[in-house]
Formats: C-alpha cells, sequence, structure tokens
C-alpha cells in the first residue's frame, strides 16, 4: 500500500525535476509511511524513503513504517537531523513544501544543507495524490461514517429537552468510541435554538427546549480517517417555518448529490444547491462552501464551492453539507459524505434524514 503511493510520489517528483522531496508536515508523512505520531520528517529520494523520529517514536515508528528506512535522532534539532540526511543522500533538487514549511525552518535549511544542493518550492505534490482515494482509505472512511450513523441513532434515543448543548456534544462524543471511533473527527458541534444560526457554533450550558432546533455536526476517525456527517432534528414537533426550510436544505442537497459525477466540476455541483436555495429566497442566508474533501484531515483539501478548481474523479471523497442560517431565528444544516465512482455519487453516511426528526417522537417510538 505505501509502495504503491512511494511510487506515484516518485513520479510527481521526476515531472517536477525533483529528485529528493523533504515532508514535514504530519498528515502527508503519515499518507506515505503510516507513522501516526505527532512530529517527524520524511526524506524520499529516487531510491530511498527516510522517516526522521525523535526517540518518543522511535518504537511506534517501527512497528507502523515497514517501506520506510526509519532513523531517530537525539541531541541535535529536528532541522539539523534533516539537513544531516539530505547531505548524506546528496540529491540535486529537494522539494520543500511551501504550504507546510516556516520561513524560520526554510532559513534554517537553507544554512545546514550543502549549498550545492537545491531547495524549491512544491504546492500540492502530495496532496494531489490524497485526493484520489485508494481501497485502504476508501474503507476506512466507510467504517468511520458506518459508526457516526451508529452513534446519530444512538444519541437520538438519549436527548431530551433539559440536557446542555455541551452535554448533548458529549452524548455524541461518547457513543462514537463506545462503537470503536479512535477519536472524535473535530469538537463535536451540538447547537439549538439561535445557536444554530452560527455554522460552527461552540455548544453552550444552555438547556434543549421543546420547540427548539438542535443541529449536530461531529465524525469519527478511524485508522487515521475522518468522516463528517451533519444532522438537523428538532425537539418536539416542528413548526411549519422549520418544516419549510429543512425542506429547501434537504432538496439542495439531494440535487447536488445527484449531480456529482466525474468530469464535473465543484463549482458545478456547489452552484446546483446554491442556485436551489437562491430561488427560494435564502440566497444569503447559505454562506460556506457545499462540501469540502475528506480523508486524513477533516478539511482534505477544497471541493465544491463558488471557486474550487477541482474535476471530480473516481476516488475523490467530498462532503455535500448546504445550510440556511438565520440570524435571531436558527440554522438547518444536512452533511453527507460521498464518494465519487465512475457511475456517479455513493454516499457513505446513511444517518436518516427524509423528513425533520423529531427527537421526542422518536424518542417515545
Ligand atoms: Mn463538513
Amino acid at each position: 500500500m505505501h509502495q504503491a503511493r512511494l511510487r506515484k510520489a516518485r513520479q510527481q517528483m521526476q515531472k517536477r525535476s525533483l529528485d529528493a522531496f523533504l515532508s514535514m508536515h504530519m498528515p502527508n508523512v503519515f499518507y506515505l509511511s503510516g507513522f501516526s505520531g505527532s512530529s517527524g520528517a520524511l526524506i524520499l529520494t529516487l531510491e530511498k524513503c527516510v522517516l526522521l523520529v525523535d526517540p518518543r517514536y522511535s518504537i511506534q515508528a517501527r512497528e507502523e513504517c515497514k517501506d520506510a528506512e526509519v532513523r531517530d535522532f537525539r541531541g541535535v534539532s529536528s532541522v539539523k537531523a534533516v539537513s544531516d540526511v539530505i547531505n548524506e543522500l546528496r540529491p540535486r533538487r529537494v522539494g520543500i513544501e511551501a504550504d507546510h514549511v516556516s520561513l524560520s525552518i526554510y532559513r534554517n535549511l537553507r544554512r545546514s544543507v550543502d549549498s550545492s544542493i537545491g531547495l524549491s518550492s512544491v504546492s500540492g505534490l502530495i496532496e494531489n495524490l490524497r485526493s484520489v482515494k485508494d481501497e485502504h482509505e476508501v474503507a476506512q472512511i466507510r467504517a468511520a461514517a458506518k459508526i457516526a450513523d451508529d452513534a446519530f441513532a444512538a444519541v437520538i434515543a438519549d436527548i431530551k429537552p433539559g440536557i446542555t448543548e455541551k452535554e448533548a456534544a458529549l452524548l455524541v462524543d461518547w457513543h462514537l468510541r463506545k462503537l470503536g471511533a479512535d477519536r472524535e473527527a473535530f469538537d463535536t458541534i451540538a447547537a439549538a435554538g439561535t445557536n444554530s444560526s452560527c455554522p460552527h457554533a461552540k455548544p453552550t450550558d444552555a438547556k434543549l427546549k421543546t420547540g427548539q432546533l438542535l443541529k449536530l455536526d461531529f465524525g469519527a476517525r478511524v485508522g487515521g480517517y475522518n468522516c463528517d456527517i451533519t444532522r438537523t432534528v428538532v425537539i418536539g414537533e416542528p413548526d411549519s417555518k422549520q418544516l419549510e426550510i429543512y425542506q429547501i436544505v434537504l432538496e439542495a442537497q439531494l440535487k447536488a448529490i445527484e449531480a456529482i459525477a466525474p468530469g464535473k466540476s465543484g463549482r458545478e455541483i456547489d452552484s446546483i444547491a446554491r442556485d436551489y436555495i437562491a430561488a427560494r429566497g435564502y440566497g444569503d442566508n447559505f454562506g460556506h462552501g457545499l462540501g469540502h474533501q475528506l480523508g486524513i484531515e477533516v478539511h482534505d483539501g477544497p471541493a465544491l464551492s463558488t471557486t474550487s478548481e477541482l474535476i471530480l474523479e473516481p476516488g475523490n471523497v467530498v462532503t455535500v453539507e448546504p445550510g440556511i442560517y438565520i440570524e435571531g431565528w436558527g440554522g438547518i444544516r444536512i452533511e453527507d459524505d460521498v464518494l465519487v465512482t465512475e457511475r456517479g455519487a455513493e454516499v457513505l453516511t446513511h444517518s436518516p434524514k427524509k423528513d425533520l426528526i423529531n427527537v421526542l417522537r422518536a424518542h417515545s417510538e
């Protein structure tokens, strides 16, 4: 699995006239080597793959990384250790990840790497590979999505008026972990009433009340991969405005999902949902992009937005998450994870969404 990824990375290096590539960006290091620690550096040449870790991670790195030569360093800075390996391997030109290396690290590298070795700024070399998921990656995201779906079903049975947003978020997290998630993909959002009008609201100590909307946005992380799902429910009987807006968001989401296919642009898919919402008078209430790519990172690259350059291809995993947010009233978002296949969209998250779920009724059923 990592051998195939290293092969692809080397092809990309050759296309850019690089005979070495340095990554200190952990999502990329994990992708290329399987190392899941919090810091390390991977130096890839056309023949060698060296993973440098500090002593905290020596044992773990040797266990996790069968396709890399693991070395540990102590008593020197990580930049000095990286420079020593580069000087030993003597490439002509090393690609440095411009989006992830700080100016001070770059300056220190330039000082300690032999002046005959070129350091070139590169962007997206590994991210472009990560955008097309292999079978193993899709299996992890599928497993994460299954856990999130099962957690949602369990949470619905637990939620009732009187518990706080923070307690609702904790219930989500508890069920995710209990069902086998390694951890949450990100800080769970549980936002009720007017707080739900903030797309990325923080859970508060406010207690859930009958008649309120409750927006739950959460995800599981499994084997280093994330899923991301949002459902909006109502505590008790929904009113007509809640039902009206829910239907618009749902319809916008279903239309966008249906349009997903290889060759379509991220912008096109975004506009299908956006135009539908605008035509119903809520254009100003959908401020964010329709979705992002999903993988080792929760925001694993741009996907569906008004500015996206992405052309969809089989193996992309994207979220589709339109929302309508009205200040002082509340917000409704519905989010699912979608795998792009030759035939179109395969939805990976399956929690019910056909109707605005009445939590109290679901509870009594
Ligand atoms: Mn999302």
